[in-house]
């Protein structure tokens, strides 16, 4: 399947300075790093269950993060490590979730689907197709009440509600775009349109694959062709509309175009589709493009970008070693976090370790600066 995405405007990259630029590009080298490290760790038996791959959509998660606030709530579906690394979910807690460690994000019970932190508003992770999408409607409808009910102000929050394109066919899909059109919530449901469900070429799985923007004219809702291939279209693609979400409450669609260079999950043997395909869009990696941007425009020198792959590698392999060594959850915790044991704001019997950590870390940054003169 060979698709034709939108072209990248020319060098936009001026308005955005190079300190973002870099980031943007230690985000993806760090997601990419990750994810051919977790592929090794996966063979080595270290990580079980079901496994999928960022590989190739790095630009999506990294450039729609940036493009709104910290306190914007993000949800996703299972192909999620992207996501909270680019949240900013440090690699050592993913790394332990994957490894099924009690160090894990989520105690090491969630494993690769279900990335999930709270602190940083990144609710998740989640395995069932379309299931984020009802649950992200619900986060908008969330932040619209606190805004506007409770605090008596203005809805001023943006949901990012990511999902793949098998997603589309979803009935849950459906009832979400209706309801966040009928209620004027404050989110982006954004199609991480790779152009396959598993093995279904989306021209062979859904009407009018080839123009996936005609569902959100049903419903009413303004919508965008994005190329998820280069970092800068995403972040001027997405900037705007989601500030224009955040000010009018208004739900959006957005077509991301990507692809994703490996199989569906760690068991696909990629047999519904050619190598030439694979070869054409590889030879499109977001990460060289960005790479390129910095050194050409930007006056970053090999020399720093080398620099920057060491300090990833570096990153990623103290996460393996440090989730390596961290022990699996006990037999109690089979017993925990499943119902709630009383009514009210769920607390959760014991917080995860990487919440605790952060905490402490916090109080010990506050405290020190107390008593700095
Ligand atoms: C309701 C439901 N049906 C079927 C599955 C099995 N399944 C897992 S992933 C997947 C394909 C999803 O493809 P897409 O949404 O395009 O995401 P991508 O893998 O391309 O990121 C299917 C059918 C599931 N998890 N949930
Ligand atoms: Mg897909």
């Amino acid at each position: 399947m060979t698709r034709t995405a939108p072209a990248s405007p020319i060098n936009r990259a001026a308005r955005i300075p190079t300190k973002t630029l870099r980031q943007w590009l230690r985000d993806m080298l760090l997601i990419r790093e990750f994810e051919v490290r977790c592929m090794q760790a996966y063979q080595n038996k270290k990580i079980g269950g079901f496994c999928h791959v960022y590989i190739g959509q790095e630009a999506v998660a990294v450039g729609c993060t940036a493009a709104v606030r910290p306190d914007d709530p993000i949800i996703t579906a299972y192909r999620c490590h992207g996501h909270a690394l680019a949240r900013g979910m440090k690699s050592k807690y993913c790394m332990a979730e994957l490894f099924g460690r009690i160090g894990g994000c989520a105690k090491g019970k969630g494993g690769s689907m279900h990335m999930f932190d709270k602190t940083r508003h990144f609710y998740g992770g989640h395995g069932i197709v379309g299931a984020q999408c009802p649950l992200g409607t619900g986060l908008a409808f969330a932040t619209k009440y606190i805004d506007e009910v409770i605090e008596g102000g203005q809805s001023g929050k943006v949901t990012l509600c990511f999902m793949g394109d098998g997603a589309l066919n979803q009935g849950s899909f459906h009832e979400a775009m209706n309801l966040a059109g009928i209620l004027d919530l404050p989110i982006i449901f954004i199609c991480e349109n790779n152009g396959y469900s598993m093995g279904t070429a989306i021209s062979r799985g859904t009407t009018m694959g080839h123009e996936i923007t005609s569902k959100a004219a049903g419903y009413g809702m303004e919508s965008a062709v994005i190329n998820g291939m280069d970092a800068l279209s995403v972040f001027n693609g997405m900037k705007p509309l989601a500030d224009r979400c955040r000010e009018t409450s208004r739900p959006v669609f957005v077509d991301m175009r990507t692809y994703r260079f490996k199989g569906h999950s760690m068991s696909d043997p990629r047999k519904y589709r050619t190598k030439e395909e694979e070869q054409k869009h590889e030879a499109d990696d977001p990460i060289d493009r960005l790479a390129a941007q910095l050194i050409n425009d930007q006056g970053m020198s090999k020399e720093e970008y080398d620099e920057l792959i060491k300090d990833v590698r570096n990153e990623v392999r103290e996460a393996m070693e440090w989730a390596d060594a961290s022990p699996p959850p006990p037999l109690e915790e089979l017993y925990t976090d499943v119902y709630v044991e009383t009514w009210g704001p769920y607390k959760g019997t014991s917080p995860p370790m990487m919440f605790l950590e952060e905490q402490a870390e916090a109080e010990a940054q506050k405290s020190g600066a107390k008593r700095r003169p």
